[in-house]
């Protein structure tokens, strides 16, 4: 038998206020759902496209949807979240209830991977609702510094949760009663990392600073950097920022010129926001390049941006890189 403490005994010592804790366990409980649905894969026939677009323009798989619904029930039903945003959702929807919270969530990141059974997670934003008001999509468009809480779910060789509410950064796992045990009490990350996480595929297309950066690490010892460096990309940004969190790392999805008008490939509310306030509590840095993540003031719903996020000393070395134009 487990000595592990649960969520809720985590909760009951942290200093934040019961009504985030409130909805944190709500959008725990939906993650334990989700991981179920998903570790049951081709069994549940879950897999496989859905055959349809959604607003990203991208192709939903099954468990886009099966997990989006399971999120957005479980919100839609807390008395204490006034709207909700979702990736997969064109617009907010406003619960009915009045104050409390706002929810942004993605509900399936790295949803490409699914069906080749590589690690994919829910990321979600808790941020504070209008007083008084039913929320409209101008409410959600905060800065990251207004997050009362952020936190993403992995589901890979285990299933954790890792939070942050009022200070620092935990990690749960799920464990076999369903019961988030509480496996990882301070994460933090290292300040310095010779590994970076980028897709090197688009090279071609980065701009100058960031093809620099990337040819510093390449040269190894050889080089600048004085150090050979290693390189990962799950294409799953949850499972890339998880490793990160837990060994230190530079994550990359600046711009590139396939698509010169999209800033990025990365969401800001409800991917780059939250896992920006989990990494600066941890400990790291996370910039669009040039300014911090959590200091970007949204101006549309789904609305992209250029990440560079890990390691602090690394991505001084990447903004750096950037100034020098
Ligand atoms: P690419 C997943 O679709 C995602 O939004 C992030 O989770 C991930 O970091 C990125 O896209 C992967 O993009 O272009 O390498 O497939």
């Amino acid at each position: 038998m487990t000595t592990l403490t649960d969520l809720a005994g985590w909760l009951s010592d942290e200093p934040a206020g019961d009504e985030v804790k409130a909805v944190v366990t709500v959008i725990a409980g939906a993650c334990a759902r989700i991981s179920k649905v998903v570790a049951s894969g081709a069994i549940s026939g879950s897999l496989g496209a859905a055959g349809v677009v959604n607003v990203q323009d991208e192709e939903q798989k099954k468990l886009d949807i099966i997990t989006n619904d399971i999120l957005r029930d479980a919100l839609q039903g807390c008395p204490l979240v006034a709207g909700l945003a979702s990736e997969e959702l064109e617009t907010v929807e406003a619960t009915g209830a009045v104050g409390g919270f706002l929810v942004t969530f993605d509900p399936l990141d790295g949803s490409s991977n699914i069906d080749v059974n590589v690690s994919v997670g829910t990321i979600f934003s808790i941020l504070p609702a209008p007083a008084g008001v039913a929320p409209s999509e101008a409410d959600f468009l905060l800065p990251g510094r207004n997050q009362v809480a952020a936190g993403y779910a992995v589901y890979g060789p285990q299933t954790m949760l890792v939070l942050t509410l009022s200070k620092g950064v935990v990690g749960f796992t799920l464990d076999a009663d369903g019961a988030w045990r509480l496996t990882h009490p301070t994460v933090a990350i290292p300040a310095d990392t010779a590994e970076f996480a980028i897709n090197m595929s688009n090279q071609r297309h980065w701009a100058a600073p960031v093809r620099r950066y990337i040819d510093g690490c390449l040269q190894g010892k050889t080089g600048l950097r004085g150090k050979n460096f290693n390189m990962r990309w799950v294409a799953s940004m949850v499972a890339d920022v998880h490793r990160i969190l837990m060994r230190g790392g530079v994550f990359m999805y600046p711009w590139d010129a396939r698509e010169p008008d999209k800033p990025g490939k990365l969401r800001l509310l409800y991917e780059a926001n939250p896992m920006s306030l989990i990494v600066e509590r941890a400990g790291g840095k996370s910039t669009d390049g040039v300014t911090a993540i959590l200091d970007l003031q949204p101006t549309k719903l789904h609305q992209r941006v250029p990440v560079v996020l890990g390691s602090a000393n690394e991505v001084e070395v990447v903004v750096a890189e950037t100034a020098a134009g």
